[in-house]
């Protein structure tokens, strides 16, 4: 069912404390944990609780839960210190875009120059 936990998803066994992750945020609908593999001095994802596996279905799905990847994001690049120098949100969608893992999650990255357009 959409939004159900899927056994064999990463993202929803950090979201369940079975694999550990650097949590540095965390609220009734969203987790927020570093990157294992940082491209950025700040490089925090930012993932639903609820399984989907885009952003795209997750605001489809559940807006709510939608609407607070974008609010965790902006309070972690506020702590992170990033939101002077300007930082960016990526939400990869689709494997050609480089979607790796398929439940939806926002790349927040701050802490260095960025350029456009993106690679
Ligand atoms: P992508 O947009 O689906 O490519 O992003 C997936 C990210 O998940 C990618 O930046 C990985 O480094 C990151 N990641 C992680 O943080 N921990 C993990 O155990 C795995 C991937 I696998």
């Amino acid at each position: 069912m959409a939004g159900e936990p899927q056994a064999d998803c990463l993202f929803c066994k950090i979201v369940a404390k079975e694999v550990p992750a650097t949590i540095v945020r965390e609220t009734e609908s969203a987790v927020a944990f570093r990157d294992i593999n940082p491209q950025a001095p700040t490089h925090v994802l930012v993932i639903p609780k609820v399984h989907y596996p885009d952003a795209a279905s997750l605001a489809a799905g559940e807006p709510g839960a939608a609407a607070e990847i974008l609010r965790v994001a902006g309070e972690v690049a506020a702590e992170e210190d990033v939101t002077g120098s300007g930082y960016r949100i990526v939400f990869n969608t689709g494997s050609g875009a480089g979607q790796t893992v398929f439940h939806a999650h926002a790349h927040l990255l701050g802490g260095r120059g960025f350029n456009w357009p993106p690679g």
